[in-house]
């Protein structure tokens, strides 16, 4: 009898997987489809934990469609374009491309030694030109539409990796990468009109029920969608006006004074002599913060007056105009009506700066007093003359009519998602495709000349602009209209383009003519599942859904969402070394520089808190795939890992439980082998069953059942799991082991077993002597009439106490559920000579008997 030794089964299966094509994706069939995708890495070097889960699960997926009937696309590729890349050719002189293709190497290595089923023929790799040339294409695709243009626009600068970042990278004022105090320039930039999508963006979210509400939530909010108006006060001594945008129409009557942006054009011109010198000083101090430090709403609000004043033409009155760093030049007119009353930060401002509060809305039924704090929510307009009385919501409408019979105003509305800046100054991207010709201006590169491809010889310094640009021999060419002399675009896109449509490419990622056939994609899409991290909440998933959309408006293909289904993994943590003085970042301490027996700061001598946190590189608290696999086998770490949590929750490593699922596997193996050795394997008798072999039968569709909707209905591996240590549990202690169902009993373990622990599952269906892989079998169907309990257990109890139990039909009412213990021999014992006073009967349970 052989023991489980995984290493000696792993490679074979993996070889006579590749050997059947197991994991081909097939176009030509009648079979439904099924699109399982994880979120392509980027191509680090090495793979971690978090990747390994994430694999895992669509694996898990992935396999079980298979077996259910579905033809699978089950593809992986490599988000390749990235500063990590251009950073090591920096520091240690490796061009981009070839650290890239190297790393790539390693982790497809990687990714294949542990066995998931994916479909190399569709590998894509975002840097390589047949890839990114499609990403030009697309980006043409957006420039004919009108969607891509170009503007002067304060960006978001990264003084120390030298680049242009999307407000979405900036965190807490920081850039996400580099962790440099991010800076504001003017630049020239491309962007892409997202905004045109933004209706829809919004209401599609209601098409996608197989979401998390968290993170449907997160794009909506993320959109911003807010109802208001513009209305406008003249300037006073000037023709001008100032249009504000507000979602407060309600509260014009407690307009206290008029903010501009700094950067907004008409600051200069209201701005007094006396005011001048000052406001410039202010709006240079204002120049160099970020968005979100200028819009924190615990700041006290900085701001100036310019001297200049405003008409609120509801009452007439002359308001003072300021300047002030919470008024956002980018978001709605950049300009506010201070409502101090009734806004948080116009309150603050207000009783900073020394404003006037007016009160205009009260709760309804209460009398109007003094505030302590502003008064935000809905209630009846008071001081605000025709419209007093009136509740807050009626009045927004009737102020805004009003509004705009008397010429003072719009409704109108307003989202917070902006246009997205794609340009990026940095090398290793994909080339916008566009030359600059002093005659004609921004030309498309023509189809024809696609890729613009990325020169390889370009000295990579770290510092300046755009890299390209230094190149003249690849800048320099004629404009492909009239033939002058012209240079192209040197500046890279925003990575998450390339990453914003590569799922569309895997549905025909080979194909030399076309960006993909239109019966491929539209065949194989949208993503039945996709899986990856909660990072991606909004960015990647709000500009894949945007690509859609504008992709189907342009006739390529015909669906309106990309992901049906979405599962959101959690984090994998590992047991780290804390200490519990220091603050967030600097707490953690690397487990390779403390002694294990007694754990102390290495810096301070402080001792060391063990907990669970993120593994990273930098806690240095990470489990390495390749030690697991080593000491356990693939499957394990498999069984583990989908065992240990449930995927959306953060998952903590614990070599304890992975030795757990290891002994579980060795039971597993111990059990299908003695069986084989028993000889009952070809056992088939037909007789009516035995109430042990019924009760197995039961166990076993029960297990059928419960897996199958553990993983459709919610992704439960974890109980899945379960199910499978019951259904062996019931095999292990169950007596009939030369019965048909025992035998029925192995092969539906394995088959179950099948989709979590591959490997393991191949060898033992083989074992049991099956010609043909597990993998290919088909998925099992629950028997409904197995499941039907024909008997039941129920307990005899004397005065409240046990005394004994039998066997009954499941079936029986009250009266013969007394009727069977009355007659039984537990009760005739103890009720002999004795009174019976009363009979307790509790249906599926007990029957006491209460005697004196
Ligand atoms: C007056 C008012 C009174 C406001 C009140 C609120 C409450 P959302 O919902 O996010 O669209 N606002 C408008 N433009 C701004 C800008 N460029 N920078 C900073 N703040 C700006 O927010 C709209 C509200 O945010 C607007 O409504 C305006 O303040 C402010 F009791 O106008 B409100
Ligand atoms: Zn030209």
């Amino acid at each position: 009898e052989s023991r489980y030794n995984p290493a000696d089964i792993e490679e074979k299966w993996q070889n006579t997987w590749t050997e059947l094509g197991l994991d081909k994706t097939v176009t030509d069939s009648d079979k439904p489809k099924f699109y399982a995708l994880s979120m392509f890495p980027y191509p680090s070097g090495s793979l971690h934990m978090g990747h390994v889960r994430n694999y895992t699960i669509t694996d898990a997926i992935a396999r079980l469609k298979r077996m259910q009937g579905y033809r699978v696309l089950h593809p992986m590729g490599w988000d390749a374009f990235g500063l990590p890349a251009e950073n090591a050719a920096i520091d240690r002189g490796v061009p981009p491309a070839k650290w890239t293709y190297q790393n790539i190497e390693q982790m497809r290595q990687q990714l294949k030694r542990l066995g998931y089923s994916i479909d190399w023929n569709c590998e894509v790799a975002t840097c390589s030109p047949d890839y990114y040339r499609w990403t030009q294409w697309i980006f043409l695709q957006f420039f004919e539409a009108g969607l891509a243009y170009q503007r002067e626009a304060a960006v978001n600068w990264d003084p120390v990796d030298q680049t242009v970042i999307a407000n979405e990278q900036v965190i807490d004022g920081r850039s996400w990468r580099s962790g440099a105090i991010v800076e504001r320039k003017l630049l020239r930039q491309w962007f892409l009109k997202i905004t045109d999508y933004a209706e829809q963006l919004l209401n599609d979210l209601d098409k996608l029920p197989g979401w998390p509400e968290r993170v449907k939530l997160m794009q909506a909010n993320w959109i911003g969608k807010s109802t208001g108006a513009y209305l406008e006060f003249p300037i006073v001594g000037s023709d001008e006006k100032i249009a504000v945008y507000t979602t407060r129409p309600d509260t014009i009557y407690g307009v206290s004074y008029v903010v501009l942006a700094p950067e907004h054009p008409l600051t200069e011109k209201v701005t007094t002599k006396e005011q001048k010198a000052a406001v410039e000083a202010f709006v240079q101090e204002v120049s160099n913060q970020s968005e979100m430090e200028r819009t924190a709403e615990d700041k006290p609000k900085r701001g100036i007056s310019t001297g200049g004043k405003a008409i609120n033409l509801f009452t007439g009155e002359e308001i003072p105009i300021w300047i002030a760093d919470y008024v956002l030049y980018e978001y709605g007119t950049g300009a506010v009506m201070g409502v101090p009353a009734h806004d948080v930060r116009d309150f603050k401002f207000a009783s900073y700066q020394n404003l006037a509060i007016k009160v205009v809305i009260v709760a309804d039924g209460e009398a109007e007093a003094e505030l302590k704090a502003a008064y935000t929510e809905a209630g009846v307009l008071v001081n605000s003359q025709q419209f007093d009385g009136m509740a807050s919501g009626d009045a927004k409408k009737a102020i805004v009519e009003y509004a705009e019979k008397q010429g003072y105003g719009k409704a109108r509305i307003q989202y917070r998602l902006r246009d997205w800046l794609i340009s990026r100054q940095r090398y290793w991207g994909a080339p916008i495709p566009i030359i600059h010709c002093p005659n004609c201006g921004a030309v498309p590169v023509p189809e024809k000349d696609l890729p613009v491809q990325l020169p390889d010889n370009v000295e990579l310094t770290g510092r300046g602009g755009s890299p390209l640009a230094s190149l003249e021999s690849w800048k320099n060419v004629p404009c492909p209209s009239c033939g002058t002399p012209a240079q192209r675009e040197t500046d890279t896109m925003d990575t998450f383009i390339d990453s914003s449509w590569y799922f569309l490419r895997f549905t025909d990622a080979k194909n030399e003519n076309k960006i993909f056939e239109p019966g491929r994609v539209n065949d194989f899409m949208p993503v039945d599942q996709y899986v990856g991290g909660i990072e991606h909440a909004i960015l990647h998933l709000l500009y894949s859904r945007f690509f859609t959309k504008v992709l189907r408006d342009r006739g390529l293909l015909n669906f309106d969402e990309p992901f049906q289904r979405l599962l959101t993994q959690g984090m994998v943590q590992g047991l780290t070394y804390m200490n519990p003085n220091k603050s967030d970042k600097d707490k953690w301490v690397p487990t390779s520089l403390v002694n294990a027996e007694d754990p102390r700061d290495p810096k301070t001598g402080e001792p060391l808190q063990l907990v669970y946190a993120t593994m990273s590189k930098s806690k240095g608290n990470g489990v390495a795939p390749e030690d697991v696999i080593a000491k356990y086998g693939i499957d394990t770490a498999r069984m583990f890992i989908l065992f240990k949590a449930p995927p959306e929750k953060d998952l903590e490593w614990d070599e304890a439980d992975v030795e757990g699922q290891f002994r579980f596997l060795n039971r597993v193996w111990r059990l299908v082998t003695e069986f084989i050795a028993s000889g009952n394997v070809n056992s088939t008798s037909t007789n009516e069953l035995t109430k042990p072999e019924k009760d197995l039968r039961r166990a076993i569709h029960i297990a059928i059942k419960e897996i199958t909707e553990d993983i459709e209905g919610g992704y439960q591996f974890n109980t899945a799991i379960s199910e499978l240590m019951k259904l062996s549990n019931a095999l292990a202690d169950v007596a009939c082991k030369d019965s048909p169902v025992y035998a029925e009993g192995i092969n539906t373990l394995i088959v179950l077993l099948a989709p979590f622990a591959p490997h393991i599952a191949d060898e033992l269906w083989h074992q049991l002597g099956n010609s043909e892989s597990v993998h290919i079998h088909e998925w099992l169907k629950f028997d409904p009439e197995a499941l039907v309990v024909d008997e039941m257990t129920l307990v005899i109890q004397i005065n409240g106490k046990k005394r004994g139990d039998l066997q009954v039909p499941a079936t029986l009412d009250k009266a013969g559920l007394e009727q069977y213990a009355r007659d039984s021999e537990v009760a005739q014992r103890h009720i002999e000579g004795k009174d019976i006073k009363k009979v307790i009967v509790v249906p599926g349970k007990l029957v006491n008997f209460v005697v004196g």
